[in-house]
């Protein structure tokens, strides 16, 4: 057994006991924290599955309030999807207490530890085949940043301050080269001067914010494609997940992030540039699904800038990947010492390519925009 395997034990059993484990095993999707999924067999002979995550709280400095957040956030969802006859059990995430009754475990070494329920009969998706299914993504997405449209902001902890305020990344960008943490600046000259080149899109949206001319608003902030749980049955995404980041902030960012990650007709970490672009299409579809479900509670600028959105948020995850390659990997999980800047690359290229079709992305939001009124 490895160290972390009798780590992973020993948490299971701080939570409690829902039948004889059968066994858990790691999933490795994220970039951030680590996540197992733990069977049980219960006494009347189900078997039943958990999600078990460990924060990382080197990202996540609050992990206290983080989960306050997300308490309050599902608290707010169940009631919506129930009095709309849905279940809330599929629909959205459920925490389940450890032993002590508190919603995370800290444990001995620091590591914060919550479990959730196993939404089944359920799949993620990482690369798109399909329009249909980005469409769907942005159903999901729309449809929870409309359930949490008068959700008291007041009330939600701010758990990574700054988070999408491109102009605080692009500062940090700034101190990482200064101080070169890793002495691999110089690999990256062509990368860096292509962030440097573009400072001035990046207050764009913080300056509306803070003149009041988009408003502020409950966001996920981190909507990858495969944070979406999609029905086995019927291929509808269902259920949101990854609510770390829910916070005070633009819908921008949700809807840039979207089309970032999942209308690249590449992966986040694609090593060949020539295979990575902005498939028209897909922004097509995740337009249309969008406005259809979020479209009437937005203001005139929160659909004007969408086309923006979605260049400045993959600009700032591209500036992200690589200050933290400069830094020295201490942020994202990487399998191999370029990954960071492999990754700066892909959104950098992807950048380009939206800069040459930001017409036709203009053009898309405008029909799309006509199609709800
Ligand atoms: C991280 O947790 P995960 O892997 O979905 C990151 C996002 C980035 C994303 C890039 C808390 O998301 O902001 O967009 O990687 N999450 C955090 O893939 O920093
Ligand atoms: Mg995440």
């Amino acid at each position: 057994m490895t160290e972390i395997e009798i780590n992973v034990a020993e948490i299971i059993d701080a939570f409690p006991n829902y039948g004889e484990v059968l066994g858990y095993k790691p999933v490795t999707d994220g970039h951030i924290n680590d996540t197992y999924i733990v069977e049980y067999l219960k006494d009347n002979g189900e078997k039943v599955r958990f999600l078990l995550q460990r924060i990382n709280t080197n990202v996540f400095k609050m992990p206290v309030e983080l989960m306050d957040n997300v308490m309050g956030v599902t608290a707010f969802l169940r009631k919506k999807i129930e009095a709309a006859g849905g279940d809330p059990m599929r629909e959205t995430l459920t925490v389940y207490p450890a032993k002590d009754g508190k919603n995370y475990y800290m444990a001995a070494d620091g590591g914060c530890w919550r479990m959730y329920n196993f939404v089944e009969d359920t799949y993620s998706i990482n690369e798109l085949t399909s329009a249909e299914d980005f469409k769907n993504a942005a159903l999901s997405f729309g449809n929870f940043q409309n359930l949490l449209a008068d959700y008291p902001i007041e009330t939600l902890y701010d758990t990574i301050p700054n988070f999408h305020n491109t102009p605080s990344r692009f500062k940090d960008f700034l101190v990482a080269l200064e101080t070169n943490a890793s002495g691999r600046k110089d690999m990256a000259r062509p990368e860096i001067d292509f962030v440097l080149e573009r400072e001035k899109d990046c207050s764009v949206i913080t300056d509306l914010l803070d003149s009041g001319e988009l408003p502020v608003r409950v966001t996920h902030n981190d909507t990858k494609l495969n944070n979406v749980l999609f029905d086995k049955a019927t291929n509808k995404g269902i259920c949101v997940v990854d609510l770390d980041t829910v916070m005070p902030g633009s819908s921008l960012y949700d809807f840039g992030d979207s089309i970032r990650f999942g209308a690249n007709t590449a992966a986040e970490d694609e090593k060949d540039l020539s295979k990575v672009s902005l498939n028209l299409e897909y922004f097509k579809a995740y337009v249309e699904g969008y406005l259809e479900a979020a479209g009437k509670s937005l203001t005139e600028n929160e659909i004007k800038y969408l086309p923006f959105a979605a260049k400045l948020l993959t600009l700032e995850c591209g500036i992200r990947f690589l200050g933290d390659f400069i830094n020295g990997d201490v942020y994202f999980k990487t399998e191999y010492p370029e990954h960071n800047l492999v990754r700066a690359r892909t959104q950098f290229k992807l950048v380009e390519d939206m800069e040459a079709k930001y017409g036709d992305m203009m053009r898309i939001v405008e029909d799309a925009t006509k199609a709800i009124l």
